[in-house]
C-alpha cells in the first residue's frame, strides 16, 4: 500500500488520541503496540472486505483449510512486511522515538499449536494470501496454547500461556456469524409425508460458537484472507431456573475452546479433545454453507465452488457433518451427498507413527454424537458392502472405518476425500508402500505428494534482514514472489568477497545470539564456536539422545586430552516434551544436567558449551536459526514425515547434518551430497530390521569402546543430579532394544560430526557450502506447496510461478 512517513506519523499520534487520549511523551510500549496494532487493522480493513466481494462477485471457488492448529507467531512486523510499509513505519517511529522491534517484542506469540502440523498451517495462510489463492483458516481459538516451559532445577515443567491476557489486537469477533453446535442427547428418523427420513432431536446440548476472525495480508497484493477461529460460548438463555447449574453449564461449555492439548503425535482418547474436533468442524462446516447459499446455488453444485482441506485426521469428522448436512438439512439422497462429500474433502497424513493414529471408542462417539455415529456407520456399512466384492476380505477388514469397537480417523478421512497426501517424497512412498498400503491398493489414485514448504518471508525476510540485504545487493529482489529466483546467488560461489560477506553476517547474528543467551541465561557464547543446533519438539525418534551421546564423547575426549583437536562448538537445543511423555522430560533432565556439568567445568572452558533454550517457540526460532551454522536433522530414517525447521536452517545458510528421512532427502537432491552431511540408516535398512528382528542394541554397547564409556557415563555418577534419568536412558538404549537404533547409528554420527569440524576450518569453502544451501532454498517456499495444493488438490485459482 501506499504511505508516507508524514501520513502514516499523523495517522499513529491520531489513533494514540483515539485510543488512549493520550500523546507520544505519556505512553508506554504498550499502548504504542495496540495504537500500532489498531492502525494496521485499519489499513488493512477496506482490502479486506474488497477481497471477499471480490470472491462473492466473481462466484469464486474457494478453499478452506480445516486445521486443529495454527502456530502463528508475533503478527506485527508480517503485517507491516506484508503491507509493504515495514521500513515506512520504522522510520517514521524513529522520528517520533519510538523503536519498532521494542514494539513487536511487546506482541504475545500465539502458540495455537504444537509443532511441525501447526506452524505448516501458519505458513500455509501467508501462501496462499501471497499467492492469490481464494482460501481460508478454520481452527479454535484456544484461551490457552501450548503451555509455557520452565525449567526448574532441569526438570520441565509447564505454566499456562494465557495469551489472551491483555486482548488481541488482530482479531474481530463476528457475533451475527456465530451458529450453534449440537451434543448428545437422543436422536429418531421419522418419515415426512413426503416420503424422506427427517431426524428428530431430544436432550441435546447446545452450544454456540463464536468466530473470531483475523486478517491473512497476502505480500503486496492487496488480498486479505481470513482465519476463522470458533470460541465455544453458552447460547443466549431467556430464563435461567437453575442459576447454580447453568453455572456448571457454562463452565462446561467454555472448557471445549480452553486449551489446547499438549500431545503431538501421541493421541489420547479425551472426551473433550473429540468434542473440541466436532465443535470446530461442525461450526466451520455450518458457516461454509451458509456463505455458499448466498449464492443462490444447488448442492449438488458445491463442490465446484468449495474446497475443505482435512489437516491431518483432526477434522476427520468433516466427513460425516457434511453428509449429516446435506442428507438432514438439504434433504439430498446418500448418493448424491456422498459425491458431492467426497469431492468437496482432501487429507493429508502428517505422521506414520501408530500410536499418534486416532481412534474413538464407539461408546463415546455415539454418546457425545449420536446423529454422526448413525453417518459413520453407514458410511462404513455401504464401503464395506462395496469393496467386499473387489477385494478379500482381509484387506477389507483392515481398510473399514469401525473396527475393533473403535472408529478410525484416518480411515474416514481417507474414504471420504477424493485426495490423500504425503508431505515428503519419501513419506508418500511409504505411505504407499508400507502405512497405507492396503488403502493404495483400493484407491491408488487418490495419493499424490506434497512436499512441506516454508515462508521465506518470515524466515529469511522478517528474521534475518542482514542476509536478506546481502542476496538483494547481489541478486535483486525477484526472489521474494519467487523463490526458486535465490539459485542466481550460485554465481557467487567462487566469489570471495561475497563469501566473506556471509560470514560476516552470520557471525553478526551469532554475536546477537550470544547477547541474547548472556541476557535471558547469564551464559557465555563464544560465536567463533560452531553454533550446532537442534530444534523441534522432544520425542525419542528425533533422537536428541543421540546428539547428547556424541556430545558426551567429545567431554571424555577433552577430559582425557585437553589438547584434542576439537573446534570449540556451543551445541544449542530447543525443545518442549508432552506433559504425560516421561521418557521425554527424563531425557529434558538429561540435557539440561550435562548441561550443568560441561559448561561450569573450567578445564573444558568454551570448548564446548550447552545452551537449553527454554520455552522453545516461534520467536525463539525466529533468533536462533539466522544463527545457527549446523542443522541437527537426525531422526531415524522412515519416521521423521517432512520436518521444516530443516528448510529454515538452509535457508539461512546452516549447513544439514541428516539422515536420510523425511524432506532430507529432498534437500539433499537439490544441493547435492558434497553441500550436506549425511549419515547414517537407511529407511530400508531399517525395514530390514524390523523384518528380520535381528537388531541387537547391547553389542554396539559391548564392542564400541567410545559408545561403552559413554552409556557407562549415564549411569556412574559422571553426570550429577541425573541418576534416575540417566539409568532410565542407559536401559532403554542397553536393556529394552533401543527402539530408534540409537546405538547402531552413533558412531556414524560421529564420524559425520568430526567431518563437519574438519569442512567448518576452511571458511571459504563452509561459506560456499551455505552459499548453495541458501541457493537451493527457493524450492521449499511455501508458496510453492500452496500453489500444488491449489491446482492439484482444490481446484481452486491462484497466481502460479513457475519453479
Ligand atoms: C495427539 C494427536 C496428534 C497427532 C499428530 C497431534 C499432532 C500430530 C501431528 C501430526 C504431529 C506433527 O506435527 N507432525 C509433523 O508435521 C509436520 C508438518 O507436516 C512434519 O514436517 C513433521 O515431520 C511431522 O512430525
Amino acid at each position: 500500500m501506499d504511505l508516507s512517513k508524514r501520513k502514516f506519523k499523523e495517522d499513529f499520534k491520531k489513533m494514540l488520541t483515539e485510543v488512549y487520549s493520550m500523546d507520544i511523551s505519556e505512553s508506554e510500549t504498550t499502548e504504542q503496540y495496540v495504537t500500532l496494532g489498531n492502525l494496521i487493522r485499519s489499513y488493512s480493513s477496506k482490502n479486506w472486505g474488497r477481497t471477499n466481494q471480490r470472491y462473492i462477485e466473481k462466484k469464486k471457488k474457494q478453499a478452506y483449510y480445516f486445521s486443529m492448529e495454527f502456530l502463528l507467531g508475533r503478527m506485527l512486523k508480517s503485517n507491516l512486511l506484508n503491507l509493504g510499509i515495514l521500513d515506512t513505519v520504522r522510520d517514521g517511529l524513529r522520528d517520533l522515538g519510538i523503536d519498532l522491534e521494542e514494539i513487536a517484542q511487546i506482541e504475545p506469540d500465539p502458540g495455537l499449536g504444537n509443532g511441525g502440523l501447526g506452524r505448516l498451517a501458519a505458513c500455509f495462510i501467508d501462501s496462499m494470501a501471497t499467492s492469490e489463492i481464494p482460501a481460508h483458516g478454520n481452527g479454535i481459538r484456544f484461551k490457552y496454547g501450548l503451555f509455557k516451559q520452565k525449567f526448574v532445577n532441569g526438570y520441565q515443567v509447564e505454566l499456562p500461556e494465557n495469551w489472551l491476557q491483555n486482548g488481541n489486537v488482530w482479531e474481530t469477533r463476528k457475533m451475527h456469524a456465530a451458529v450453534n453446535v449440537r451434543f448428545y442427547g437422543k436422536v429418531w428418523l421419522e418419515q415426512t409425508s413426503a416420503g424422506v427420513l427427517e431426524p428428530h432431536y431430544e436432550d441435546t446440548q447446545e452450544v454456540l460458537a463464536v468466530p473470531y476472525d483475523t486478517p491473512v495480508v497476502g505480500f503486496n497484493n492487496d488480498v486479505i484472507n481470513t482465519l476463522r477461529l470458533w470460541s465455544a460460548e453458552v447460547p443466549p438463555q431467556d430464563d435461567i431456573t437453575d442459576y447454580w447449574s447453568y453455572i456448571h453449564q457454562r463452565n462446561q461449555i467454555e472448557s471445549i475452546s480452553e486449551v489446547l492439548y499438549p500431545d503431538d503425535s501421541n493421541y489420547e482418547g479425551r472426551l473433550l479433545r473429540l468434542k473440541q474436533e466436532y465443535f470446530f468442524v461442525s461450526a466451520g462446516i455450518q458457516s461454509i454453507i451458509r456463505h455458499y447459499k448466498k449464492m443462490d446455488l444447488s448442492m449438488n453444485h458445491l463442490a465446484e465452488k468449495v474446497a475443505i482441506h482435512i489437516n491431518d485426521t483432526h477434522p476427520a469428522l468433516c466427513v460425516p457433518e457434511l453428509m449429516r448436512i446435506l442428507l438432514d438439512e438439504e434433504k439430498m439422497d446418500w448418493e448424491h451427498a456422498w459425491n458431492v462429500t467426497v469431492n468437496v474433502m482432501s487429507y493429508t497424513n502428517h505422521t506414520i507413527m501408530s500410536e499418534a493414529l486416532e481412534k474413538w471408542p464407539i461408546e463415546m462417539i455415539s454418546t457425545l454424537l449420536p446423529r454422526i455415529y448413525q453417518i459413520i456407520c453407514e458410511i462404513d456399512r455401504r464401503f464395506t458392502m462395496k469393496m467386499s466384492t473387489l477385494f478379500e476380505r482381509e484387506i477389507v477388514e483392515r481398510t473399514r472405518i469401525i473396527e475393533g469397537g473403535h472408529v478410525k480417523m484416518a480411515h474416514m478421512a481417507i474414504i471420504g476425500s477424493h485426495s490423500v497426501n504425503g508431505v515428503a517424497q519419501l513419506h508418500t512412498t511409504i505411505l504407499k508402500e508400507k502405512v497405507l498400503h492396503d488403502f493404495f491398493l483400493v484407491y491408488p489414485s487418490k495419493f499424490n505428494n506434497k512436499t512441506n514448504g516454508i515462508t521465506q518471508r518470515r524466515w529469511l525476510m522478517l528474521a534475518n534482514e542482514p542476509l536478506c540485504d546481502l542476496i538483494n545487493r547481489k541478486i535483486g529482489n525477484e526472489w521474494e514472489t519467487t523463490p526458486t529466483e535465490l539459485k542466481m546467488l550460485k554465481a557467487f560461489r567462487d566469489d570471495e568477497k561475497t563469501l566473506l560477506e556471509l560470514a560476516q553476517i552470520k557471525r553478526l547474528n551469532k554475536e546477537r545470539f550470544a547477547e541474547h543467551i548472556k541476557k535471558t541465561m547469564d551464559l557465555t557464547i563464544n560465536p567463533d564456536a560452531i553454533f550446532d543446533v537442534q530444534i523441534k519438539r522432544l520425542h525419542a525418534y528425533k533422537r536428541q539422545l543421540l546428539n547428547l551421546l556424541h556430545i558426551l564423547s567429545l567431554y571424555f575426549q577433552l577430559k582425557d586430552d585437553p589438547q584434542a583437536d576439537i573446534h570449540p562448538r556451543v551445541f544449542i537445543f530447543g525443545a518442549k516434551a508432552a506433559p504425560s511423555y516421561t521418557y521425554a522430560k527424563q531425557i529434558i533432565k538429561l540435557i539440561n544436567s550435562v548441561a550443568d556439568l560441561i559448561n561450569h567445568d573450567a578445564a573444558i572452558a568454551d570448548k564446548l558449551k550447552i545452551v537449553f533454550v527454554e520455552n522453545y517457540g516461534v520467536s525463539l526460532a525466529e533468533k536462533i536459526i539466522p544463527a545457527a551454522d549446523v542443522s541437527e536433522q537426525i531422526s531415524l530414517a522412515s519416521k521423521e514425515a517432512s520436518g521444516t525447521s530443516n528448510m529454515k536452517l538452509m535457508l539461512n545458510g546452516a549447513i544439514t547434518l541428516a539422515t536420510l528421512d523425511g524432506a532430507n532427502v529432498e534437500i539433499r537432491d537439490r544441493v547435492g551430497e558434497k553441500n550436506i552431511v549425511i549419515f547414517g540408516l537407511r529407511e530400508d535398512e531399517v525395514y530390514q530390521y524390523y523384518h528380520d528382528g535381528s537388531y541387537q542394541s547391547r553389542s554396539y554397547y559391548e564392542n564400541n569402546p567410545v559408545l561403552h564409556r559413554v552409556l557407562n557415563g549415564l549411569i556412574d555418577g559422571t553426570i550429577p543430579g541425573a541418576e534416575a534419568e540417566g539409568r532410565s536412558v542407559f536401559d532403554s538404549l542397553v536393556q529394552y532394544g533401543d527402539e530408534y537404533f540409537v546405538l547402531r547409528d552413533f558412531e556414524a554420527y560421529a564420524d559425520a560430526q568430526k567431518h563437519i569440524d574438519q569442512l567448518y576450518r576452511d571458511t571459504l569453502q563452509w561459506q560456499k557450502m551455505a552459499l548453495i544451501n541458501i541457493a537451493g532454498a527457493g524450492v521449499f517456499s511455501s508458496d510453492y506447496t500452496v500453489q500444488q495444493y491449489a491446482s492439484q488438490i482444490w481446484d481452486v485459482s491462484s497466481k502460479v510461478r513457475n519453479i
